[in-house]
């Protein structure tokens, strides 16, 4: 069975959390970061060095890395489904994980944080302002690639929807201006029909 730390409102932990209960995996979630703590301890650093949720035990393995986590997960139990066999369509999954990462989560982490995690007499709404700005033309491009296809990774539902579906969720809950995004927003929609979606990832933005 796997043991995954973290608590269900990090972002990062819900990637897991999606991610297993798709595969149909036995699975232990224990609460940790946040007000649960816990991340300083001797054996949590054992597990990540950083001091950081989500970490998946699986056996022996201790894993760290939300969207790493994702891709072994996919690997191991998910082979021809969330890992695609083929790896032109594969590599088509994992540039956009790691464009969520890179080019996305930067802008995105300033809105949410600024507007959810801090108080509002500290909010620098400076840099949220112009976060919300910079991201319109980043979602925008997720948009046009959606234009031509059903998922990220092309005609199926695969790992690449992952990181950006928890993404999303959040982007459309913010009390922010948003361009319009009718392809993200259909594929918003195709996701919201999954089971695991909605258990794990449309929960309150807190
Ligand atoms: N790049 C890492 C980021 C991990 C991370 O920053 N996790 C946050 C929660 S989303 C965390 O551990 N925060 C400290 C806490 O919750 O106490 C990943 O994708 O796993």
């Amino acid at each position: 069975m796997l043991k995954i730390w973290g608590r269900t409102n990090s972002f990062n932990v819900q990637k897991v959390m999606w991610t297993a209960d798709e595969l149909g995996l036995a699975h232990e979630r224990i609460d940790a970061g946040g007000a649960f703590g816990g991340l300083e301890t001797d054996s949590y650093t054992a597990l990540n060095p950083n001091r950081r949720i989500p970490v998946v035990e699986d056996g022996e393995l201790a894993l760290w890395e939300s969207n790493a986590i994702v891709r072994y997960l996919a690997a191991k139990y998910g082979s021809g489904t969330l890992w695609p066999e083929d790896p032109g369509l594969r590599s088509l999954a994992d540039r956009w994980m790691d464009w969520q990462i890179t080019t996305l989560q930067p802008q995105l982490h300033i809105i949410f944080w600024g507007l959810i995690r801090t108080p509002e007499a500290d909010r620098d709404m400076a840099a949220i302002d112009a976060a919300v700005v910079v991201i319109k033309p980043i979602w925008q491009l997720l948009d046009e690639h959606l234009s031509l296809r059903r998922f990220v990774g092309g005609p199926d539902f695969t790992m690449g929807d992952i990181p950006l579906g928890c993404a999303a969720w959040r982007y459309f809950n913010l009390p922010i201006d948003r361009p319009r995004l009718p392809n993200l927003e259909h594929w918003s929609t195709r996701l919201q029909e999954r089971p695991a979606y909605r258990r794990h990832v449309m929960l309150p933005v807190t």
